[in-house]
């Protein structure tokens, strides 16, 4: 059955002009891009974003990078997206990515990892509303 994702761009694969490249790997896998969009947010931002990871070590870390130039976030549709989005942006590290997977052949490390991809239903919804509105998603 049809599901909705949520993906960005992260700001190392922005500045390095992979945006394109990774559209394409998107698009070759099937999926239909709903709404996409060019900007950048502030530490507070990406900390509301973030939550859910509030009490990790790498938190100061991840909210300083998401928040230190233009991302692209977007909103995915396709059969099992949500699982498949994961499988195509391959493993949080880099070093331990399949070949081919998106965060193999344009991430650098573990925390400066090109993509992001919602985990579950419940948070691509939060994910989804916490970049987009609701006129966006036709
Ligand atoms: P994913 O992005 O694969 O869903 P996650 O939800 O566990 O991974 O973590 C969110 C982001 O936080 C991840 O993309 C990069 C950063 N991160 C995770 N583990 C890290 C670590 N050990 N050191 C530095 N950054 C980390
Ligand atoms: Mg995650």
């Amino acid at each position: 059955m049809s599901q909705r994702t949520f993906s960005i761009i992260k700001p190392d694969a922005v500045r390095k002009g992979y945006t394109a490249a990774i559209l394409a790997e998107i698009q070759k896998a099937g999926f239909k891009i709903v709404s996409i969009k060019r900007l950048s947010i502030s530490k507070a931002q990406a900390e509301g974003f973030y939550h859910v990871h509030a009490a990790r070590p790498f938190f100061g870390e991840l909210t300083e990078f998401m928040s230190s130039g233009p991302i692209f976030p977007m909103v995915l549709e396709k059969d099992n997206a949500i699982a498949d989005l994961r499988k195509l942006m391959g493993a949080t590290n880099p070093a331990q990515a399949e070949e081919g997977t998106i965060r193999k052949q344009f991430a650098a490390s573990i925390g400066e990892n090109a993509i992001h991809g919602s985990d579950a239903e419940d948070t691509a919804a939060f994910e989804i509303g916490y970049f987009f509105a609701g006129i966006e998603l036709q």
